[in-house]
Order: structure tokens, then sequence, then C-alpha cells
């Protein structure tokens, strides 16, 4: 029989050998002999720059082992352009580790595959194995809602942490809702200090300053992750128009809202004053964030005529391009002339609304899958569970895993689709142990659905792979579900 087999990949895979249980599964990964004792590590690199230096410090405190030259462990950048910007050839025998890919965030990746090898508790070795890995999608996210609770700083932090295991690679951050205003305008202060003080069910909320804010940005680029801020217009806005009435088309003043309902409230498409606040927002944002992407929100704009959404959507695309940024919405905004350079977010359950993914992408712009009864990471997972909604369904980490982006929406195909991205939003959650227990696994599974084939994963051998995560979370301290449809270790 043979043993030494092409693992991953194809009608040929065989069961995976312990210690080849990465997630997400690499492109192919083949079996050598022996082991790599990670104690005996000299970590050295070819390519030498301040960030591959970083990197090797990475890899040396991970295998216990320390930097210097003519080392066991070789970091190089370079390898095939199949590997694109985000892959990596990792090759490790008895005696030696070398890693590449053609930029620093090949090898982050490659990295943190290299975590995955090393068992969770126990001898310090890597088991010989090729492996060769890159992404299928170039956008794999994770949204956190700060606004309907708000998160500190460090939960946001820990958050990317987590994330960046498993190659996920965008932060959308919701900054902002009719419950909360989350990020520090200058030219607009009360956003913060008076829109920010509360949250859903009145608790005391809070709100980053552009330091904090731009602190998670660096934090989030030093582990290969853009953040993605999201000012979520026309609706949405309560906030905002208690913070300032003015804004509000009849002027005036309402108090903070704590409840969960949604599409109230709206900016008055007809003042000027509209678009004077909207650009000094997006111009202080757009200067703190460093990515090339801005997001509108646009979605469940029930409290905004549809001729005035049009206009709005019109005039804001103007604006945020103005500042150097590339549009994102909600796929709502497919109903609106979009510009070059879009990027829509397929979300809901309805196929009239859905359609209008297809109609985005009929004018050129590609769609980030976030399809509900998938990767809402609110949903309850069954009828059981405490925390989350339920208005699309019951979410289990199978139904979160047994999906592919491409086949979501009729018309929206391989050519359209950017990738994936899993929000939470967080009507129900109080803190990050709450946010943890409805990120932890599915988010996984959603990792492994936007980076890995298509072809060769199963749930029947991806359940196997995600019960060894159980240890690794456990030693991470992270709240996790222990699903019953996984048979945890
Ligand atoms: C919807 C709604 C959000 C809710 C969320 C709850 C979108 C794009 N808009 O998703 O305001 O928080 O559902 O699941």
């Amino acid at each position: 029989m043979l043993l030494l087999a092409v693992l991953t990949g194809g009608a040929g895979a065989r069961a995976t050998p312990q210690g080849v249980q990465v997630i997400p599964k690499p492109v192919t990964v083949t079996a050598g002999r022996g082991w790599f004792s990670a104690s005996s590590a000299v970590v050295s690199v070819a390519s030498a720059t301040p960030e591959t230096r970083r990197i090797a410090a990475d890899v040396a405190g991970l295998l216990g082992g320390r930097v210097g030259p003519g080392g066991n462990v070789m970091l190089a950048l370079g390898g095939p352009a199949r590997l694109g910007d985000e892959g990596y050839d990792l090759a490790v025998t008895s005696r030696a580790i070398t890693l590449a890919a053609r930029k620093p965030t090949g090898l982050f990746h490659g990295v943190q595959t290299l975590r995955q090898l090393l068992p969770a508790t126990g001898a310090r070795r890597i088991p010989a194995l090729t492996i060769r890995d890159y992404p299928r999608f170039a956008w794999r996210g994770a949204m956190l809602d700060v606004a309907r609770h708000f998160f500190p700083v460090r939960d946001v932090k820990r958050f990317i942490d987590l994330i960046a295991l498993y190659k996920l690679n965008r932060l959308h951050l919701h900054l902002s809702d009719d419950q909360g205003w989350r990020i520090a305008i200058r030219s607009w202060p009360r956003l913060a200090t008076h829109g920010g003080s509360t949250e859903v069910g009145g608790g005391r909320g809070g709100y980053y300053t552009q330091r904090q804010y731009a602190s998670i940005v660096a934090y989030a680029r030093s582990l290969y992750v853009e953040v993605v801020p999201e000012i979520d217009m026309p609706g949405h806005v309560h906030a905002a128009l208690s913070s300032y009435p003015k804004l509000a088309c009849d002027g005036k003043p309402s108090p903070l809202y704590t409840g969960i309902d949604v599409g109230f409230s709206s900016l008055c498409v007809d003042k000027q004053l509209t678009y004077a606040f909207v650009d000094d927002v997006v111009e202080e944002l757009a200067a703190l964030t460093p990515g090339p992407w801005f997001h509108i929100g646009g979605d469940e704009a029930a409290a905004t005529k549809p001729r005035d959404y049009l206009r709005f959507i019109g005039r804001i695309q103007r604006i945020v391009e103005q500042h150097g940024k590339h549009v994102i919405g909600w796929e709502e905004i497919g109903r609106a002339r979009l510009g070059p350079d879009t990027l829509v977010q397929h979300w809901n359950l309805d196929p009239a609304k859905t359609a209008l993914s297809r109609r985005a992408a009929e004018q050129g712009a590609r769609v980030i899958m976030s399809p509900a009864a998938k990767t809402y990471l609110d949903m309850k997972y069954d009828s059981s569970t405490t925390l989350g909604l339920r208005w699309a369904g019951y979410t289990s980490v199978r139904d979160a895993y047994v999906w592919d982006p491409v086949r979501q929406v009729p018309g929206v195909g391989a050519r359209d689709v950017i990738g994936v991205e899993a929000p939470l939003w967080s009507e129900t959650t109080r803190s990050l142990a709450d946010v943890e227990y409805l990120a932890f696994p599915r988010l996984i599974g959603i990792a492994e659905v936007g980076w890995s084939p298509a072809r060769g994963r199963s749930w029947a051998e991806y359940r196997l792979r995600l019960a060894v995560q159980g240890p690794r979370l456990a030693a991470l301290g992270v709240n996790f579900y222990r699903s019953p449809e996984v048979p945890w270790r």
C-alpha cells in the first residue's frame, strides 16, 4: 500500500496522516520521511530586509531556536509566478526547512502553516513534507460590528491575531450605525463624544480616537491584514443625526437609540450640508487608512426614497473617489450606476435583492461573497444557542463550510467573485468571549472556503482536521463553540 501520497487536491487523496492537518488546506502536500526537530533550528534569511528579518525572528520564536547565519531553516524571497503575492513553497526534511515566497506576505502565510505543523503540545517536531500553497481568492475577510456593541482596541487586536492564523487578510470594521458612532472625527466631534456614548441595551459604548484607530490599522498590517473602514449611509445613521440634528431633514433633536430595529434613519439627501459632512468624514478616515478601500454601507435604506438613494449613492461614490479610495457597498448599491473598481458585498436571502449583485457584476464590479445563511457569524448555530440572531436560519459549522462562493448568485461566477467575508454583527455580543463563541469555529471554515481549492474539499474530511484545532484554540484561550458536529480532540 502506498503510504506516501499527495494528500490534497483530487480524487486520489488519502486520509491525512497525523501531523499534516493544516487549515486552510494547502493546494498540494506531499509527505516525506522523518521529522525535523524544532529545537535544533537556526533561522537564516536569504533576502534580508527589516521585514523578512522580523519574520525570521517570529519563526525562531515559534520553533524555539535562534536567528543566525548558515542556518538549517532558510527563508527566501523568490519562487514561481504561480505563488502570486500571498503563496509560498515549504519544504521540510529531517535536516532542513526552506520557506520561499515572492513577497513577505507569502512568507508570513507559510509561517502560519509551520505553526500548525508543530503539535499543540508535546514533542516540538515537524513532519518531513513539501507544500505548494496559494489562495483561491484574493479577498478573505472578517467583519466586526463595533457599532451595536463597542469593542476596545485590545479586543480588536486579539481578533486580528486570531484571524491572521487562518490566513484571512481583511478586517472590515463596521464603524457606525444607528446605535453608535465609533471613530473620532475632528471636524464633527460630537459624532464620537455623543454618538459613541451608548450601545445596544444602553451600555457605555465608546469610540476609537484617531490614534487608536491608526494603531489598529498598523497592528493589522504587521499581520498582513488590511483594515477596511465602513461608514454606513444613507441609512443606519441615527447616532449621527442625534449628534447633529441639523443633518436630519426635519432638523429636530432626537435621543440616542439602543434597540435593534433597522431601516428607520436616513441622511437628508437634499441638504448641501449632508455632502459637506460626508466629505469631511471620508477625508479624515481615508487619511488614516492606507488600504485602498472605503465601505459606504448602502444597505437597508428603507427610510430613503428610491430616487433619492440613487442620487445619494452617485454623489457619495464621487466623494470617496476624490479621496483616493475605491468604493465598497452592500449589494443594494447595485441599483445605482457604479464607478470602475467598485466592490459590492452580497448578503441578502431575497432573490430580488441578490439580483442586485448580478447587476453590479454586469457593470464590472467585483463581488465579495457574504451570503447570510453561510457566513453571518451572528446567526445561531442551532436552537440551543443563546447568543445570536436567527433571521437567516440556523448556521451549523457544516453549513458555514459546505458552499462555493462562485455558485451563490445566478450570473455571478468565477470571473466576478473577488472572495469571501464573514460578518459578525454585534446586536447580541457584549464581550470578546461572545464574539469568539460565535466566530469559532465557523470562521475557520470560511477561511478555508476562501483559500483552498474547491476540488478535494469535503465536510467528512474537514471535520477531522477541524477537530485538531480544538487543543490549539484551547491553548490560545479562545472561547470556541464545541459543536457536536466535530469529533474534538
Ligand atoms: C443585516 C443588516 C445589519 C444587521 C445584520 C444582522 C446587513 C448588511 N444589514 O446585514 O444591520 O446587523 O443583518 O444579522
